[in-house]
């Protein structure tokens, strides 16, 4: 009977399809970590299940509970031989001394570990100033992590339960609640004030006298970046969604005769100290132009169009030599989870001198191609020696 009661019990059956599970995903962990390497040799499986990781929980929580429970025998036996009990409140005092340092240790462990992990410095101008805001804001939440934290735990220790000392009752004190209201507010007011001024700045559109951006369309749709560069004038043609066609994809409006020098891009190419206005666009979903090396982020809404200008201030062969890395590129990311190839719109940004970039813009490709202009019917939109190479095909013909 009791065997039919464990096998029918609803406790056990969810115990076991839990196991099972765990169990299922360590194996497939293991299954994954020895294909991705190739080999079996067991320095190479990595272990990366969530499983292990509950697994690895379970059994801190069930080694506390061990040494919890080996303590309660001792002050049980204690108390049998009517020796001095076990004080608990020592035991917990000591208890959250040990965790400040532990985790403190983990706290430092964790920022030198991870943070060696983070970007390497800003290549853009504007950069500079995000990297300072956050590096401001990152030094006062840690000041006041590490004093309150410290506070606690030092507390819970120094003023833990005696039979020596009696609990102040303190219902309230103005005082107190004036100072932790108005440090925070002001400290708050000032760091978002500094981020505000430094967004107006970032975000502000106007050319400044004398300088003239480098203009660049970015369209992202379902699953690739377009770029599009001005040609010779400087100046990217008008666009008008409804002109989209298989050899027009960008929907680029040829009545505008700056269109007709456009190039279209495989890579983004910048040219470095030059300012950049990228003008964003997205044909499907909303998609998010994301290059976190040069602390530029900004969404790509259908229907919308957004811009973000920047001046890219180190050249991809000068990264490299800082980061040591001689593979380091510059990464252009779409920033929102936008379908099932989301993965794939990654793109290589390339910033380099100014001679390099005018050399790599001459090799670009027109916009303007031939099937476009055949659809166009742009038999006047031809170059002059186009129109020579035309007529003595004619010629050739006759
Ligand atoms: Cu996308």
């Amino acid at each position: 009977m009791g065997f039919k009661n464990l096998i029918t019990s609803k406790k056990m059956l969810s115990l076991t399809a839990a196991a099972m599970l765990m169990g299922t995903n360590v194996l497939m962990a293991q299954t994954a970590a020895t294909t991705a390497t190739g080999t079996t040799a067991p320095e190479q499986v990595n272990w990366m299940g969530v499983s292990y990781y509950i697994l690895l929980f379970v059994i801190l929580c069930v080694s506390v509970g061990i040494v919890g429970k080996v303590f309660k025998v001792y002050d049980l036996s204690q108390q049998m031989q009517n020796k001095k009990p076990l004080n608990w409140n020592n035991v917990m005092g000591i208890v959250c001394i040990v965790f400040l340092v532990v985790a403190g240790y983990g706290a430092y462990w964790s920022i030198t570990e991870q943070g060696s992990m983070s970007l390497p410095e800003a290549a853009s101008a504007h950069g500079v100033k995000v990297d300072a805001m956050f590096m401001t804001t990152t030094v006062i939440t840690m000041i006041v992590f590490v004093v309150t934290q410290i506070c606690l735990f030092w507390f819970l220790f120094r003023y833990r339960n005696s039979p020596k000392r009696k609990a102040y009752y303190l219902p309230h004190n103005n005082t107190i609640e004036k100072i932790w209201t108005i440090i925070p507010a002001i400290v708050l007011t000032v760091l978002v004030v500094f981020g505000f001024f430094t967004w107006q700045e970032i975000t502000n559109s106007t050319d400044a006298k004398g300088e003239a951006s480098l203009n660049i369309d970015i369209t992202g749709h379902q699953f690739a970046w377009e770029f599009r560069y001005p040609g010779k004038d400087g100046v990217l043609g008008k666009k008008n969604y409804t002109l989209t066609t298989a050899n027009n994809n960008l929907g680029v409006d040829f009545k505008d005769k700056t269109s007709f020098d456009d190039l279209r891009a495989d890579t983004l190419v910048l040219p470095v100290h030059k300012m950049v206005r990228l003008n964003i666009f997205a044909q499907d979903v909303i998609h998010s132009v994301y290059m976190p090396h040069f602390r530029v982020q900004m969404n790509a809404v259908p229907g919308l169009p957004t811009f973000f200008r920047f001046t890219p201030t180190i050249t991809t062969d000068e990264m490299r030599t800082k980061t040591g890395d001689p593979k380091f590129e510059y990464l252009l990311y779409c920033n929102k989870i936008c379908g099932s190839s989301h993965y794939n719109m990654q793109r290589v940004v390339r910033v380099v001198s100014e001679s390099e970039y005018n050399q790599w813009i001459a090799r670009q490709k027109p916009y303007l191609t031939d099937a476009l202009k055949k659809e166009l019917k742009l038999a006047d939109a031809t170059t002059p020696d186009q129109k020579d190479n035309s007529s003595k095909r004619l010629a050739l013909n006759n």
